[in-house]
């Protein structure tokens, strides 16, 4: 196993199936585990319909790291505000809920929630907004944190970001100001070890957490191999940014089990098994009967809304120009003649 996986594996190791199992046992947690795996359906089967040439552009899965998501999800408070990054899915799910209007959107029909025109990563609710430029949220995030600030909102702002996101200076320059302004900014690092393809101990120097602990920020560390720690520290972490107004930092140790996007995988096909095995979901599913059917539950009724999906119109770029945003005519703008639905810009 490479050196990377070598520190993960203690990691998860640390903690075992039991945990797991007790976790996702204890009813209390349902509505946790029951979004985790709505989150891994819909990403399941995304990835599948990539697969059989029915989407645009490209999408990045966040199977294996479901519990971030909707742990943080869970939290939230209704002015709270979360931005994200490419991988982003399952952030969405746990903001708003609305699964059916992120499939449409990445299928691209015109009820998606950005009526089919921001497709996978850029996304927009009314408590979340995503962007596939990495940290490129990070200061608006500071912004929305700024304004809950000055209306005496109870709302923070939550980032989600990469490991391999640090290597940013608007990272940095975010966190210098959310310290110095006394922002109630949260942001969620999801270390999965790898960015892209690049294994983390070939780009990251030093103490990740202390890089945020050197701007003023609280620091908590946790993963998603123990969800029961996880939900304690999360719930610590933006409980203390509500009350204090202070910014956070939380970084998730967790595993990425799909390709970074689709088929650009160059890690170990051992690590992969390995890092399969212990995956919380996995486990839960291999073992806990109520929730595999409800798993198969969802399965259907997700392929229940790919299909209708699929036969949704797309905006028309007429409306769209002439209703929505009129850059027509003296304006200088010109009309684009739509793409043919079965065109695949990546295969181009
Ligand atoms: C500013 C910028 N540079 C490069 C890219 C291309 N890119 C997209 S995702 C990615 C890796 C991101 O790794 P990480 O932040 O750890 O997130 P993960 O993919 O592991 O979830 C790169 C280099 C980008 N989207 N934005």
């Amino acid at each position: 196993m490479p050196f990377d996986a070598v520190r993960l594996a203690d990691a998860a190791a640390a903690t075992g199936p039991d945990v797991v199992l007790a976790f996702a046992a204890d009813a209390a947690n349902a509505a946790v585990m029951r979004q985790a795996l709505l989150v891994r359906a819909v990403e399941t089967s995304l990835l599948d319909l990539f697969g059989k040439g029915k989407l645009h552009g490209t999408i990045h899965t966040c199977v294996g790291q479901e519990l971030t998501g909707v742990t943080i999800g869970a939290n939230m408070h209704r002015d709270d505000f979360i931005t994200s990054n490419h991988r982003c899915h399952g952030h969405f799910i746990a903001a708003t809920g609305n699964w059916r209007g992120l499939i449409d959107e990445i299928v691209g029909n015109v009820d998606g929630v950005c009526a089919g025109i921001g497709s996978s990563q850029h996304l927009y609710a009314r408590n979340f907004m995503s962007n596939g430029q990495q940290g490129g949220l990070l200061p608006v995030a500071a912004g929305i944190a700024l304004d809950r600030k000055h209306r005496g909102s109870d709302g923070i702002a939550i980032s989600f970001m990469g490991e391999g996101t640090l290597g940013e200076g608007i990272f940095y320059e975010t966190m210098n100001v959310d310290s110095l302004w006394s922002l109630p900014h949260l942001i969620v690092l999801e270390n999965n070890f790898y960015s892209q393809s690049t294994p983390q101990a070939q780009s990251v120097a030093g103490s990740i957490a202390g890089r945020a602990a050197a701007f003023g920020l609280t620091v908590r560390e946790s993963s998603t191999w123990n969800p029961a720690e996880l939900a304690t520290t999360a719930a610590a972490a933006m409980r203390d940014v509500r009350e204090t107004g202070r910014p956070g930092f939380l970084v998730v140790r967790t595993y990425r089990l799909n390709p970074h996007s689709k088929g650009d995988d160059s890690r170990d096909a051992e690590e992969l098994a390995w890092f399969g095995a212990r995956d919380p979901l996995n486990v839960v599913l291999a073992s806990n009967n109520a929730h595999r059917a409800h798993y198969e539950d969802l399965l259907r009724e997700v392929e229940d809304h790919i299909q209708i999906s699929l036969t949704k119109p797309r905006l028309s770029p007429t409306r769209y120009f002439t209703d929505k945003l009129p850059r027509t005519g003296s304006s200088g703008w010109t009309k684009v003649e739509a793409a043919s639905h079965d065109t695949r810009y990546v295969q181009q």
